[in-house]
């Protein structure tokens, strides 16, 4: 391993060179750079990275360096076969790493484990099916299975997987977006009556600020960057709070950029970059919006005018004589000391705030996966309504949506708590009645099959038991159930946890051709903005028995409800109809075969951005909250006599969530290695600890449970004394399953209360199987 500053932009030549070694790491180059010609294009498929939107602009390339990495991890030409598993029983797979699993290939074939060998041996698709449904009607209640989504499954897919399990009879859907942006969905819900960002692609050329909270998209967004750097050029104020320096977020050349390539150049993104403590954002909201009403009264006292849009507030809002209280009520110094910021610092990013006539706040993981999600993006809202910074040009607000789908899989009502308008709407079209009891969340699940509870567990994507917290107890849930599914495109660690029946059902890529009876389909996702528009694969390759996720679900739908409530083999040759079920259950989908055709999509539209407030009061709602008593998920310091630290998890360049691409993390500049801690060197230096050494994590809840990881390296970085930072899956053993936010239910794998010791060289443990 090395640990080598990063002296360059983000971006630049380093992703040049990064997007070529992915390439040829594929073993797929040529078709690769036809593929990624195609990606975000009209006519081709979209990317499979993140949820960032399309530029309006025209343009020959619309991938980036991460980009380039999804489709090259996709469309590999290696394949896991029926010959694979013969050779390496699951015992042997387990001792493997995730980089290992995923770096096989894709799976082609439908297994099934067979314990008298220890493999996963090739069964018929029809077996499958007939064995799952076999499963799901000997339940006794339909709430006994889970359905996982991961963000990646299309509308198309997402609508069938509701619809069957709905028709089944449950509610249980478990998904990503609960470990992600579950709080901003709960927050923006309450707030300004749509759970959905305000903005459009087309708001950003307008903003005169753009303050960006708990994100990297140099890493995670990299599209973003493009239009951070937009927006920094012709002079809006970028405003980063972010713990760590994140490289993309200070400085960045754009590799399409011919002149900014050749000269070396590159753009400043952030004009100010604040470090808050990690969990300290709304204390600096509260702060900003603290040293902004004290202008507010002093310009009124003056005589002035008012610097809080008066008229916006009266007209629209309800709820600022409590909410003002509340910040009045507040200290400067709890503000401050819970920020982790001085005021001035606070009152510099509240000044550029109030000098701005159009502002866009944007956030991620780092506001999201923290105790207080809910109440802090609710912050953000308050001060975004006292300036009347929503449902106009450039000004708004902007969650960054993770997968390239999630935001779209939820609108199709994967939701283990739909709206009762949801339920009528599909109870109507369909001529039954939908569940409308609540099911379970991602944490409930894994609780309902830890008790025995639900028996059968679907996963359509995604990695459970890595992406999960408390991975071994998760792991203990999984292997409770009496049936195990996961729909995947590559092997990982989940697979490898069993029930007592498991399948792996391999089904096709976002990049790949789909042909059905009528011919090549095309399927539909949502982007961060609320656009839906079309995919279609275009890779030409050897897909053995692969299937398209559509048609698996309805493999599984009628072999356990026949011809209820659709004809789920009709529909699936020609996803165009699966288009027409969804227009006549969803609103805003209406004519939707149509709308997809013009080239970018249509808007869904956004009734908060069309300042109409679907909340009980009929009007944006300042919500007001006491700053959280303590930052760490319970007040746990007496637990312990070593000094606690507050552990972030969090993604390195080179992964796409549990999917390990490799091993550096180059803006960071830690290549070769993933098992890193970075800690402050004060904070080494006081441990009595040397840089590179070794240490333990071991994290801390009130129970007896030791949740414990070893030996990782420690990095002395830029990190405020007390925050410390690592990358996930590995520390997910960590986290405890009760550890999870007020109200959303995410865990919290942005603040985990840890200490550290030194690692004993002699331990066995060293080499956790996880990295
Ligand atoms: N290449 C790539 N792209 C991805 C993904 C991927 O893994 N790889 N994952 C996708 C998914 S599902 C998601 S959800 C998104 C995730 O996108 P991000 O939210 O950018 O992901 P994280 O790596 O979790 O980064 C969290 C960032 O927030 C900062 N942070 C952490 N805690 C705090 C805090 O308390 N306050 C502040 N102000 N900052 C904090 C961290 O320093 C870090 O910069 O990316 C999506 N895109
Ligand atoms: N500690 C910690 N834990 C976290 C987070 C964190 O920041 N810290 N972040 C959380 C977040 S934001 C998220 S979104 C979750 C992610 O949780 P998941 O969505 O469950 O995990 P992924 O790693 O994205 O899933 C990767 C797997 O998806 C499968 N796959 C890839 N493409 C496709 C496809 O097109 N179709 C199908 N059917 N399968 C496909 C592959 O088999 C691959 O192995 O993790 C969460 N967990
Ligand atoms: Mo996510």
């Amino acid at each position: 391993m090395t640990v080598k500053k990063y002296k360059g932009s983000a971006g630049g030549w380093g992703a040049l060179l990064s997007t070529s070694k992915h390439l040829v790491k594929s073993e797929n180059i040529a078709h690769n750079i036809l593929n990624l010609l195609k990606t975000n294009q009209d006519k081709g498929f979209d990317c499979p990275g993140c949820a960032w939107g399309e530029s309006t602009e025209k343009s020959r390339f619309r991938f980036c360096e991460n980009g380039a990495k999804a489709v090259n991890w996709e469309a590999t030409s290696r394949r896991v076969t029926p010959e694979f598993f013969q050779q390496h029983p699951v015992s042997w797979l387990t001792q493997q790493s995730d980089y290992f699993l995923e770096s096989q290939g894709r799976l082609s074939h439908p297994v099934q484990y067979n314990c008298e060998t220890d493999c996963y041996q090739a069964v018929s698709w029809q077996h499958a099916f007939t064995l799952i449904a076999k499963h799901l009607n000997a339940l006794e209640s339909p709430n006994q299975a889970e359905f996982y989504t991961s963000g990646r499954a299309s509308n198309e897919a997402a609508f069938l997987y509701q619809l069957f399990v709905r028709k089944f009879g449950s509610n249980n859907f478990p998904d990503c977006s609960n470990m992600c942006h579950e709080a901003t969905g709960i927050a923006l819900k309450q707030s300004v009556g749509v759970g959905k960002g305000t903005v459009t692609m087309a708001d950003f050329e307008d903003a005169d600020a753009i303050f960006v909270f708990g994100q990297n998209p140099g890493t995670n967004h990299p599209r973003m960057l493009d239009t951070l750097r937009q927006a920094s050029r012709r002079g809006a104020a970028i405003v980063t709070f972010n713990t760590l320096k994140e490289r993309g977020l200070e400085r960045f050349t754009n590799p399409q950029s011919v002149t900014e390539m050749l000269t070396n150049g590159s753009t400043q993104i952030s004009q100010c970059y604040f470090r808050p403590k990690l969990g300290g954002d709304m204390a600096v909201v509260r702060g900003m919006v603290k040293a902004l009403f004290v202008i507010e009264k002093a310009q009124l006292a003056a005589g002035c005018s008012p610097i809080f849009d008066h008229d916006f507030i009266e007209e629209h809002t309800q709820g600022i004589e409590q909410y003002l209280k509340a910040v009045e009520a507040t200290p400067w110094n709890e503000i401050t000391e819970q920020a982790g910021l001085s005021q001035s610092e606070i009152e510099e990013a509240a000044g550029i705030y109030r000098q701005s006539k159009r502002v866009i706040i944007t956030w991620a993981m780092g506001i999201t996966q923290h105790k207080h999600s809910v109440k802090t993006i609710q912050e953000i809202t308050n001060l975004q309504l006292l300036f009347g910074q929503l449902g106009r040009p450039g000004a708004g607000l902007c969650p960054v949506r993770g997968h390239s789908n999630v935001q779209g899989d939820r609108t199709m009502g994967i939701d283990e708590k739909p709206s009762a308008a949801f339920i009528d709407n599909l109870s109507h079209a369909f001529d039954f009645q939908a569940p409308s009891k609540p099911g379970h969340n991602a944490v409930a699940a894994i609780k309902a099959m830890l008790a025995g509870e639900s028996k059968v567990f679907i996963a359509l994507g995604g990695n459970f038991a890595a992406a999960t917290p408390d991975t071994s107890l998760t792991q203990q849930a999984l292997s409770n159930c009496s049936l195990t599914v996961n729909i995947a495109t590559k092997l990982n660690r989940t697979h490898l946890v069993l029930g007592k029946d498991s399948l792996i059902l391999p089904c096709l890529g976002r990049t790949d051709i789909d042909i059905q009876v009528s011919g090549p389909q095309s399927i539909t996702v949502e982007d961060s903005f609320s656009m839906v528009h079309a995919s279609a694969g275009v890779v030409e390759s050897d897909t053995y028995e692969m299937r398209s996720e559509p048609a698996i679900i309805a493999g599984i739908a009628a072999a356990t409800l026949g011809k209820q409530p659709i004809d789920w083999p009709w529909v699936i040759e020609d996803y165009a109809r699966i288009r027409d079920l969804i227009a006549k259950s969803i609103p805003g989908f209406t004519d939707m075969n149509t709308k997809i055709k013009q080239p970018g999509g249509f808007y869904l539209g956004n009734k908060a951005a069309e300042r109409q407030w679907q909340t009980p009061s009929k009007k944006a709602q300042f919500m007001e909250h006491d700053l959280p008593l303590h930052l760490l998920p319970a007040n746990l310091r007496e637990l312990s006599k070593d000094p606690v630290f507050v552990l972030q998890t969090m993604r390195s360049h080179d992964q796409y969530n549990t999917s390990i691409y490799g091993f550096d993390d180059r803006y960071r500049g830690i290549f070769g290695e993933r098992k890193v801690l970075f800690v402050n060197v004060n904070d080494i230096t006081a441990l009595g600890l040397k840089n590179s050494q070794l240490v333990d994590i071991e994290s801390l809840w009130p129970d007896a449970v030791e949740r414990k990881v070893f030996g990782f390296k420690l990095v002395a970085y830029d990190i405020p004394e007390g925050n410390i930072a690592a990358y996930f899956p590995e520390t997910n053993p960590l986290m405890s399953i009760d550890g999870t936010g007020d109200l959303s239910d995410t865990p919290i794998s942005k603040a985990i209360p840890v200490v550290l010791t030194a690692t004993l060289l002699k331990s066995d443990k060293i080499d956790v199987v996880m990295t």
